[in-house]
């Protein structure tokens, strides 16, 4: 339990904390946490982009002293979301913990179009299917903390339960997204298995419930685009100040795109982020970029 003085919602999985009282683990052991030590990394999203409405400022940390953001993406059922990849990336920038993708449902889809989008990031990346070697996955997790985030039914449990078979993590049937059943519930962090190695760190995984939207209202307009890597070397030509907005005539991205230095649908991206930071537009409406089917968010 937790010391009434830490207040509500201090304590988040991934903390290091300080116990007092029987810290045995034994059954009816009762300790207090009484410290949470300084975190060296803090994950938050926002329920929605704009910190001028009330759910904007409705702030959640996702995990605390997380070293890895594993983005959960399916290649089919659910279909995969640049758009909510690109706010994964920008979270992940923005808390300074490396992003690694993982694409699951290899098996239902190829991945050539995800990963076509993002050729010019050095994104590391893992292919997912039921009967797939793990060995590549648990060699990026190794002596690490990493999160998964990811829609629901993305099939974050499953793999952890392919990782941690002691970990009987709840899964679930796929549903629309944002209309069903989540099947997690709770963030659970769990030890991953000791590696060949047995001097080796095995590290965590953390698993999450899905989410619809992954809110960015807490990232300055700066941090953005720094989570737009390919993008950001294209703004030391834009005037002082440049909002990078479509409208602004002068703004240097433009011609990045143009002479095809970046993809355009990364800076289309980046400005529907812009965009829906300022409160316009819903950015979880796939129907918003009728012209790519991945761009949703
Ligand atoms: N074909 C196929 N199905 C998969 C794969 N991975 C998971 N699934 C299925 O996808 C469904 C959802 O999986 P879960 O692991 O519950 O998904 P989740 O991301 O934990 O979902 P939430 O807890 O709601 O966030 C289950 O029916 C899984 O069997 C895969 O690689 N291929
Ligand atoms: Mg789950």
């Amino acid at each position: 339990m937790r010391a009434r003085e830490l207040g509500r919602k201090s304590v988040v999985v991934g903390d290091r904390v300080g116990l007092v009282g029987d810290t045995s683990g034994a059954a009816g052991a009762l300790a207090r946490i009484v410290r949470i030590a300084e975190r060296t990394s803090v994950l938050r999203r926002t329920a929605d982009d704009d910190d001028t409405t009330a759910e904007g400022r409705l702030e959640r940390v996702v995990v605390a002293n997380a070293d890895q953001l594993v983005i959960v993406s399916a290649l089919a059922d659910p279909p995969p979301r640049t758009g909510f990849i690109d706010r994964c990336l920008v979270a992940a920038y923005d808390a300074g913990i490396e992003p690694l993708l993982c694409l699951t449902k290899a098996d239902l889809a190829g991945p050539e179009a995800v990963l076509g989008y993002y050729t010019e990031l050095e994104l590391p990346y893992v292919l997912i299917r039921p009967d797939s070697e793990l060995t590549a996955l648990r060699a990026l997790l190794a002596g690490r903390i990493s999160v998964m985030v990811g829609h629901s039914g993305v099939g974050k449990s499953t793999l952890v339960n392919r990782l941690v078979p002691a970990a009987e993590r709840a899964v679930g049937t796929v549903s629309a997204i944002g209309r069903g059943r989540h099947t997690s519930t709770s963030a659970v962090a769990l030890r991953l298995p000791p590696p060949p190695d047995p001097q080796g760190d095995p590290g965590w995984i953390v698993d999450t419930p899905g989410v619809r939207s992954f809110g960015l209202a807490h990232v300055s307009a700066e941090s953005l685009l720094h989570g737009f890597s390919d993008l950001v070397e294209a703004t030391v030509d834009c005037p002082g100040n440049c909002p990078h907005t479509a409208d602004e005539a002068d703004c240097a991205l433009d011609a990045w795109v143009a002479d095809g230095r970046a993809d355009p649908r990364r800076l289309a991206s980046y400005r529907r982020l812009l965009a829906s930071r300022s409160g316009e537009g819903d950015p979880r409406e796939p129907e918003r970029n009728p012209g790519d089917p991945l761009a949703g968010s």
